[in-house]
């Protein structure tokens, strides 16, 4: 059976050694379009162990990428405290509303990693909005439009014994609330029974938001990230449709399996091509790569589920 997800045969598409300054690791990367091009925001770690975000660019989003070396989103500026320890993971969502590309990321401090939102127009240089989660919480997608008048996350707060997808509505984009826990860890021996997080801002299809996501095991106190889908309603995300009971992505290859933190592989950048959907995702959190599906067969996957899937809700 040809698997879902292929890879393209250039993997990993970047890595430390194309930055153009000296990196620890590259990975986790947001991604939209831009100008005709695609554009990523990597998370680039330092030799100190703290991250920055950096633009990168190019017109096939496979290869040639022009790396900016100054970041975007920078830790340790002194009006930031909540993020002297980094910036990363970034997720990026464009709203058409005020043409504005929107940064949610991972603000790491001694308080703990928080989450931050960020915006800008250019790609270029980004505006810091503020804090929006306390610590600790990771993983925070925008959608891409309001509902019921409302912008809307999700995101991954740690409750300690449990790691959920939850959900916030906020007028504002800045103040947020209404709590509700969608898409629960998976149980007992289950691929995403340690923790599930969001990957990519979610995608409108046809059947409903598309969400990608990571859920975690632990084989032998070795954690393993592999990707799972589900499918949340049009017009009230917090409703789970369908939830795929196996993963669709999980890491294979030697750049995969070896690295910083083998067999992790953590999708963070969705950009649609035709009826294919790219992927770009850190491996083992040390360099960036990119897999390709057909939007199809992951709908495939999850159109015979609605209905009868379970998934949804945490109670
Ligand atoms: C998560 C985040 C990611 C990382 C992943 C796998 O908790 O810290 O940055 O890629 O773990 O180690």
């Amino acid at each position: 059976m040809n698997p879902i997800f292929q890879r393209v045969h250039e993997n990993p598409i970047i890595t430390r050694q194309d930055v153009p300054f000296s990196a620890a690791a590259v990975l986790n990367p947001g991604a939209v379009e831009h100008n005709g091009e695609i554009v990523l925001l990597l998370r680039v770690e330092d030799h100190s162990g703290r991250s920055d975000i950096h633009v990168a660019r190019s017109g096939d989003g496979v290869s040639g990428w022009r790396i900016a070396p100054e970041p975007i989103l920078r830790y340790g500026t002194p009006e930031y405290p909540y993020e002297q320890w980094g910036v990363e993971d970034p997720r990026v969502t464009y709203l058409e509303e005020d043409r504005h590309y929107y940064i949610t990321y991972t603000a790491y401090s001694p308080a703990g990693a928080a989450v931050g939102i960020a915006r800008t127009d250019d790609l270029i240089n980004a505006e810091h909005i503020g804090l929006i989660f306390s610590p600790n919480n990771k993983d925070t997608v925008l959608f891409p439009r309001r509902f019921k008048g409302k912008w809307m996350v999700l995101h991954r707060p740690d409750a300690g014994n449990n790691q959920h997808i939850w959900s916030a509505v906020s007028p504002d984009l800045i103040h947020w609330g209404s709590p509700h826990c969608v898409l629960p860890e998976g149980t007992g021996p289950a691929w995403d029974a340690v923790r599930v997080g969001a990957g990519p801002p979610p995608l409108l299809t046809r059947l409903g938001w598309l969400l990608i996501y990571h859920g975690v095991k632990v084989y032998g106190g070795n954690t393993v990230y592999r990707t799972g889908v589900a499918l949340l309603d049009t017009d009230n995300p917090n409703r789970v449709l369908a939830r795929a009971p196996g993963w669709v992505f999980q890491a294979e290859t030697p750049y995969e399996r070896a690295g910083f933190v083998p067999s992790v592989v953590f999708p963070t950048g969705l950009i649609v091509r035709g009826d294919e959907i790219w992927i770009y995702y850190g491996a083992a959190d040390s360099v960036v790569c990119l897999a390709i599906a057909r939007l199809d067969d992951l709908l495939e996957i999850l159109e015979p589920l609605i209905g009868n899937s379970t998934g949804g809700g945490c109670e």
